[in-house]
């Protein structure tokens, strides 16, 4: 931060009311903004944390259209659903809003209407893709087809998700309908365009030259973007959900959900200050922040800095975006249709109390520099191994030792040892590092920096030894307990904005009344008070827990594959005569066992109807335990040349169909038939 402001306002990306949140925005936008502005509270540093839900734009009016609702049921349902589990989560917004709400559609609405006026606006007729058979045009994701850069077969109108590329729904080559799946044709049709191109020498400026501190995958977008060289880009779209264009003549049309959706953080911030909004926009001493996902870095970076400029009255441009990668779950990209996703309100059900422990996760493992991945295996192994037994473990101790040699009452701080002013100098190392990780963004760091202070309390515990200096020197237990509660204040602060709930619990505990960032490694808990009773801060999550979430996930992968099955293609035609040249037989199993020493193969004896019963080795041990065919009727390929594998002689070759999901069925007629009969 170059210059001291007054006073800092943080966005956070306006979520698509589509569907619910999952940890994948989380990690990536909404724990780091509140974990800042947590901080910046603590701190005493004026902040405001606005978020709002997107209700616009055509992923609402897709699923409203696949469930048979109105868009307006579609962003009611999910609006509620994602406001209340951001509040479960403790994510601290002053306000969160929407871009339904009549403040957004006036204040959308005078934006387009100041820049249409003042000639900010490019107006042209262009060809568009238009579905007959829907009777409308077919705007951003209205259309799929394939990617002109990565040739992914199934991008968007406005953007591929493969390559990350941001595209003209006439760009897509072989595009089909997403509405009726038929080819478009091309119709004319006007729109309003911001001509990018005039505020190019402006960004770069104010980017290349002004923010080189920026998050390198920033600034690296930001540049080839502006090296690319900026086009015109549509702001109005044909379609009948979203604020209507502000302009006579324009019946049918409706801004662009990327046009409206980021003056939502203005529209959010008038409702939460309808009299001093202007100061947290207007003001050059407001600092504002826009945290965002990877995706949408041109968005906040290009697109609505160029309309901020655009509209002139001294707008203040974001003075950082510290834009998070993406985090992918158990090695697989989080998808909302394909349900591979852990839903935020999902997790809060499953695990009542344990919302920090889900923050904190994420935050270790968050997406800063990369793309990372959250396993449940690792979900459970920073809960065991970091939260409980570190530390809640240091803070249950020093609670229960209060307890047990002053009855809860907090000892007074003696002559104090090197070790003491150790403990407090390595305090102040790590606040400093704190702070600075914060500051920039680091957020991962930033938490290692908070857990060493716990890591830092259980090392002096080990050392101090109070429990055997007790009967001997019972003033210097005094001495060491005092400490350790006042490294526990520490952490109740430095925990704060990463885990709010415990930070609260601990503060209440230890009476330490508005926590203040001051506090760390000061001395705050006063001698001769009484704290309260210890309790669980932490607890153990179990095997069991875990494995039905992992089990959960495999079953959605199961339904995925079986929902995205393709038939293999119909082999070569054959004549009846072919045919004909198959023998197939139905056989009844009379014993079936494994072949030794190779794990996929089965040995059949079966009954065919002769005298001996035919021998059959296959390849389907995978699938099958061998005691659950034994009496089973199979099909098989009765004049199959006979083979020797692994020694035995295979007499045929039993028929079975390979599912979606890479299960086996063994082909078996539907009711008893006689052994030997022939299947034709
Ligand atoms: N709703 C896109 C997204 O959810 C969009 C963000 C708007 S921020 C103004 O990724
Ligand atoms: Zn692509």
């Amino acid at each position: 931060m170059s210059k001291e402001y007054k006073r800092t306002l943080i966005t956070t990306a306006l979520p698509y009311t589509n569907g619910p949140v999952h940890i994948g925005h989380l990690a990536g936008v909404y724990v780091p903004a509140d974990i800042y502005a947590r901080y910046l509270r603590l701190a005493g540093r004026p902040v405001t944390l606005v978020g709002g839900s997107d209700e616009h734009g055509v992923p609402i009016t897709l699923k409203a259209r696949a469930e048979g609702v109105t868009p307006q049921d579609i962003v009611d349902r999910y609006h509620a659903l994602i406001k209340k589990s951001f509040e479960g989560l403790g994510i601290s917004f002053d306000v969160y809003s929407r871009t339904t709400s009549d403040i957004h559609s006036e204040t959308a609405s005078e934006f387009f209407s100041h820049l249409y006026e003042n000639g900010q606006f490019i107006e042209k007729e262009s060809m568009q893709l238009y579905d007959p058979e829907a009777g409308q045009f077919l705007a951003d994701r209205y259309v799929t087809g394939e990617c002109p850069h990565c040739h992914n077969p199934k991008a968007y109108g406005d953007q591929c998700e493969a390559c990350g590329t941001s595209l003209n729904a006439t760009d897509l080559i072989n595009p089909h309908s997403a509405i009726t799946g038929s080819v478009p044709e091309l119709r004319p049709t006007r729109h309003w365009y911001l001509p990018l191109d005039r505020w190019e020498p402006a960004l770069r400026e104010w980017i290349l030259e002004g923010h080189k501190e920026w998050k390198s995958n920033v600034y690296g977008q930001c540049k080839s973007w502006l090296d690319m060289g900026l086009q015109p880009r549509a702001v109005s779209r044909d379609l009948s959900w979203g604020v209507p264009v502000p302009v006579e003549g324009a019946e049918g049309k409706v801004l662009y959900v990327w046009f409206d959706a980021p003056i939502g953080y203005i529209s959010n911030t008038k409702e939460l200050y309808p009299e001093s909004w202007q100061t947290w926009w207007k003001d050059p001493e407001t600092r504002i922040i826009n945290f965002i996902g990877k995706d949408n870095i041109v968005f906040h970076c290009i697109v609505f800095p160029a309309m901020l400029m655009a509209y002139g009255d001294n707008f203040q441009l974001p003075d950082n975006v510290p834009a998070n990668e993406f985090l992918n779950l158990e090695g697989d990209k989080i998808s909302t249709s394909r349900n591979w996703a852990v839903w935020l309100h999902e997790y809060l059900e499953d695990f009542p109390g344990k919302q920090d422990v889900l923050r904190y996760v994420l935050t270790a493992n968050a997406p800063e520099t990369k793309d990372n991945d959250f396993t449940w295996r690792d979900f459970q192994a920073r809960n065991n191994n970091e939260l409980v037994a570190i530390l809640g473990n240091f803070i249950n101790r020093v609670i229960v030792l209060t307890h047990k040699y002053f009855n809860g009452i907090v000892p007074a701080e003696g002559q104090l040892e090197d070790i003491d002013k150790a403990i407090y100098a390595e305090m102040d190392g790590l606040k400093k590092s704190l702070t600075d990780n914060l500051e920039n963004f680091h957020f991962r760091e930033a938490l290692k920096d908070a857990m060493a202070f716990a890591r830092a309390g259980n090392k002096y515990l080990q050392e101090t030894e109070p429990w055997k200096v007790w009967k001997e020197n019972p003033a210097r237990v005094e001495t060491v307990l005092n400490v350790c509660l006042q490294v526990c204040a520490s952490l109740a602060v430095v925990m704060e904005p990463f885990m709010p709930f415990m930070s609260d619990k601990l503060s209440k505990i230890l009476g330490l009344g508005k926590l203040s960032w001051d506090m760390i490694g000061s001395k705050p808990v006063a001698a001769g008070t009484t704290i309260g009773q210890p309790e669980f801060l932490f607890e153990k999550i179990d095997d069991a827990t875990i494995q039905a979430q992992v089990d959960r996930l495999v079953e959605t992968k199961r339904q995925n594959d079986i929902r995205n099955f393709k038939p293999a293609p119909v082999q070569a035609e054959i004549s009846i005569d072919d045919f004909g040249k198959m023998d197939l037989r139905v056989g009844t199993v009379i014993s079936c066992e494994r072949v030794k020493k190779a794990d996929k193969l089965l040995k059949f004896s079966i009954n065919d109807g002769t005298e001996t019963p035919r021998t059959i080795v296959s390849g389907i041990a995978k699938h099958y335990e061998p005691e659950a065919l034994v009496g089973k009727q199979v099909i098989f390929v009765a004049n199959l040349a006979p083979a020797k594998i692994r020694g035995i002689e295979s007499q045929g070759m039993i028929l079975s169909a390979l599912n979606a999901d890479g299960s086996l069925t063994v082909a078996s007629p539907s009711t008893e038939a006689t052994p030997g009969a022939q299947v034709k």
